[in-house]
């Protein structure tokens, strides 16, 4: 996959988060048409969660059945399963240090979009260490009305960079049930 310049990722991100607040808004009235950016990635619409209308948070594990891992597209990941609400839990789990993985996962969340762009980890947040995504995983409830920026710190940005492990999310109202 060809590497976005800073200017195609800026739009990719406008474009989701615009893409996130047109999902929340028109909610599941319009059909699975699918669309694509100028840069040849398509989208398909994400099925109707099965509690959309419910109150309830959701759980979800973030990459799915990957996990938290090097060389997963979470940006991709994000657009696919999102939107995400507000108290809703995004779980990472990823294995531990050891001899045979010598650059661990970890999981920061970056200060602003510029940081997020440039992996730069400098004024990150550790949010979960590199021995808390075992087990069942860390859990990060996003109860906060504000974009995050989630990054891994593995390799100092060099898994953010290259392996993509980053992906951003604006939490959204949730619609209460009628
Ligand atoms: C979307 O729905 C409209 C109205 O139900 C229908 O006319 C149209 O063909 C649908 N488009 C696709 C791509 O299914
Ligand atoms: C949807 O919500 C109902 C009632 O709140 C619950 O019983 C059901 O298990 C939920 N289904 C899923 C898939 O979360
Ligand atoms: C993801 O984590 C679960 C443990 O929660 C593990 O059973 C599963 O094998 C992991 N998947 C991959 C692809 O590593
Ligand atoms: C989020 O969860 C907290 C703690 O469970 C609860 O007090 C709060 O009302 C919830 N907020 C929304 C908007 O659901
Ligand atoms: C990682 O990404 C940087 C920036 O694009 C690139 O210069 C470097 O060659 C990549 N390293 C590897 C090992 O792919
Ligand atoms: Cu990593």
């Amino acid at each position: 996959m060809a590497r976005l310049t800073h200017a195609q990722a800026l739009i990719l991100l406008l474009s989701a988060s615009m893409w996130a607040v047109s999902m929340a808004s028109r909610q599941h009235g319009f059909n699975n048409t699918g669309w694509s950016y100028n840069n040849g990635w398509s989208y398909k619409r994400p099925p109707c969660p099965k509690n959309s209308t419910s109150d309830t948070p959701s759980k979800i594990v973030v990459g799915g059945s990957q996990n938290w891992t090097f060389g997963v597209n979470y940006a991709n990941w994000a657009l696919k399963n999102g939107p995400f609400y507000f108290n809703d839990t995004l779980v990472f789990k990823y294995d531990p240090p050891s001899d045979t993985n010598i650059h661990p996962h970890s999981v920061y969340l970056l200060p602003d979009l510029w940081s997020f762009l440039k992996c730069d980890l400098r004024r990150a947040k550790l949010v979960a260490s590199e021995t808390q995504g075992g087990g069942d995983g860390f859990e990060f409830v996003l109860n906060s009305w504000q974009p995050h920026y989630f990054a891994c710190g593995g390799g100092a940005g060099f898994h953010c960079n290259n392996g993509t492990m980053k992906f951003f999310v604006m939490p959204m109202f949730r619609r209460r049930r009628y």
